[in-house]
């Protein structure tokens, strides 16, 4: 009945839930949900586990003491309902002092702030036992080039991680970090704007074994691009540490729609994937409810997002295990691509002296189209 158990590793945002529905052109919608609250909801929900921004679970401006106690009431409640918190984040875009990003700020100071506030909320993280630590620099970008120099802004991404993965290994903490690409929104044009990048940056580091990716769904489709194909790659790399699942609904602003809703096909191919290729982390959701909602609405959305992916699993489990697909992709060739195309033994003067008839071969169809309606048929629940 698919309904989802703390086995099924899913976990969300404390924002995500606690989103009160402020927009650029709208105030909030929503009451100010208590993190405790949330904390019962979701693993009443079937919830295994929970994230959080610094400031999403203390209210920015506290001292020692104030968030000391709301520290306690939080594990307390942990404790109580047994959710655990396999990732934490840091909040390096509220603040008026961060309109320049975080770690790659024109302003020294600024950036030397957002260090610090990353390593209290580190030691954070780690007493409450997260494997994975989440940087999203959303605000570390540019509207304008005059103003950015690209090459010391990513210098400064570099000695932040640098820093970051010394102190980490310092204090002997279990974490790894997990880089979140986004094209756009709220800068004009992000940093490291696609999985792609990001894969890339993550080779100059100096322990780039202990940074990988957290992709979102939506991100990734606001640049155009396919999710599946960017996981696929993260995958191939080693570097899904992390992931956050949404909706989206095209090229245009970050929807954050819960699971399943906006490109329901990629969801099918992305949960098929992330269930047959050793993914093990947590099936972590990103979302917003729309502010026509009201909290139940939140609730539903909440439920829906774990009820999609559970659907969506059952789904993909049948289509991968059904003999039809098995030989409609033999029909495809999908197998014979995991075939070196030269295999020990074979020397480049075999494939050099090798012919092929092109008028022959010119003429082959490679029948995805049958495949594919299979797996829409499945989709469309009529297999
Ligand atoms: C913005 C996001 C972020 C990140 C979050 C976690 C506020 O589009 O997706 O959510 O996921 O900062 O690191
Ligand atoms: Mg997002
Ligand atoms: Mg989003
Ligand atoms: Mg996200």
């Amino acid at each position: 009945d698919y309904q989802p158990t703390p086995e099924d590793r899913f976990s969300f945002g404390l924002w995500t839930v606690g989103w009160r529905g402020h927009n650029t052109f709208g105030e909030a919608v929503r009451p100010a949900l208590d993190p405790v609250e949330a904390v019962g909801k979701l693993s009443e929900l079937g919830a295994y586990g929970i994230t959080f921004h610094d400031d999403d679970l203390i209210p920015p401006g506290s001292g020692d003491t104030e968030r000391d106690a709301v520290i306690k009431r939080f594990t307390k409640a942990l404790g109580e309902s047994g959710l655990a918190v396999p990732m934490v984040t840091t909040n390096l875009f509220s603040h008026p002092v961060f309109r320049d990003g975080g770690f790659t700020s024109n302003s020294r100071d600024v950036r030397r702030y957002a260090l610090r506030k990353v390593m209290r909320n580190i030691d954070l993280a780690a007493e409450l036992g997260a494997r994975t630590y989440v940087c999203w620099g959303g605000m570390d970008g540019a509207e304008f080039e005059a103003g950015k120099n690209d090459a010391a802004a990513l210098d400064r991404l570099r000695e932040a991680f640098d820093i970051l993965c010394d102190y980490v290994r310092s204090q002997g903490y279990g974490l790894r970090f997990a880089i979140e690409p986004k094209p756009n929104e709220p800068r004009g044009d992000v940093l490291l704007p696609t999985i792609g990048h990001a894969l890339a940056f993550i080779n100059e580091l100096e322990h780039p074994e202990m940074v990988g990716l957290n992709p979102e769904v939506g991100h990734e489709q606001m640049a155009g691009l396919s999710f599946t194909h960017g996981v696929a790659q993260a995958l191939w790399h080693g570097k899904l540490f992390h992931i956050d699942l949404n909706g989206q609904r095209g090229i245009k602003y970050d929807q954050d729609l819960r699971f399943g809703a906006g490109d329901l096909r990629d969801a099918f191919f992305l949960v098929n994937l992330l269930e047959s290729h050793g993914y093990d982390g947590p099936r972590h959701f990103d979302f917003k409810t729309p502010r026509t909602e009201d909290m139940s609405g939140v609730w539903e959305a909440a439920r829906n997002c774990m009820r999609n992916y559970l659907i969506l699993k059952a789904k993909a489990e049948a289509f991968r295990a059904d003999p039809e697909v098995r030989e409609a992709m033999e029909a495809a060739r999908v197998f014979e691509l995991e075939r070196p195309t030269l295999e020990p033994g074979e020397s480049v003067a075999d494939l050099r002296a090798e012919t092929i008839d092109l008028d022959e071969v010119g003429r082959r169809g490679y029948h995805f189209e049958r495949l594919d309606q299979i797996a829409l048929e499945y989709l469309m629940g009529v297999r």
